[in-house]
């Protein structure tokens, strides 16, 4: 998959993708990711890309020419599957939106700024708006980050153990069963005997037991009854 990350703040996401799995996916040709200074495509002097909104009132909003240049570069080279704008008032990612994206190609993500972007660019070119929950971040960069670390880690080959992915939480619907290593006792804490016991037709029921019950207690709304 290539993504191409248009920001402002580029050195904010450098280090997301400079270690652990976001690494090695790209080692491994799983990812091309490209970080886009948006004020490259800046015709002021200053690299402005922001101005004054219109009908007044505080903050600024990000300009139409920088955005539809930078954009319209990369369109020029490839299609795009999604182009994606980070906002808060956008749809809340799910790992249902993740499993879907992680079947693009190419995909754009823009990060928001200030008081985001002119509305014409959101008309023109984004094909998909997402949020990363109910509250205010400084920019998009960060949850553009998480979009990027909870889609490349669901494409074929990127995780070592290829089923980890789908025992994740809410991969099938639930959260994940508490997981336990040595010793088997610790502070008076027992691991559970069946997880001990060798037999894992009970450890698969166990964990499907507790899996639901976790669920019940903490999100029963995943559950929807
Ligand atoms: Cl995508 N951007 C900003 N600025 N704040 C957010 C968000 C995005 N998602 C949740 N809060």
């Amino acid at each position: 998959m290539r993504i191409d990350i248009i920001t402002v703040l580029p050195e904010l996401l450098r280090s997301p993708f400079a270690a652990s799995i976001m690494k090695r996916a790209q080692t491994k040709g799983h990812l091309e990711l490209y970080v886009h200074n948006l004020r490259d495509f800046s015709d002021d002097k200053h690299r402005n890309v922001d101005d004054y909104q219109y009908g007044g009132g505080a903050g600024m909003v990000m300009s139409v020419g920088p955005i539809s240049k930078a954009i319209e570069n990369l369109q020029a080279e490839r299609d795009y599957d999604e182009i994606i704008y980070m906002t808060p008032d956008g749809a809340i990612l799910d790992q249902n939106s993740c499993n879907q994206l992680s079947l693009a190609k190419n995909i754009i993500i823009l990060c928001g700024h200030y008081k985001g972007v002119d509305q014409r660019i959101r008309d023109l070119y984004i094909t998909k708006e997402i949020s990363i929950g109910s509250y205010v971040l400084s920019g998009g960069e960060l949850a553009a980050a998480i979009v990027v670390d909870a889609v490349v880690r669901l494409i074929p080959g990127v995780l070592n153990d290829e089923t980890s992915a789908l025992t994740d939480s809410f991969q099938d619907g639930l959260l994940a069963p508490p997981v336990y290593t040595r010793p088997p006792e610790f502070n008076g804490l027992k691991v559970p005997d069946v997880l001990l016991g060798g037999n894992p037709k009970e450890v698969e029921a166990w964990r499907e037991e507790q899996a639901l019950l976790r669920t019940r207690e903490r999100r029963p709304d995943l559950l929807g009854d």
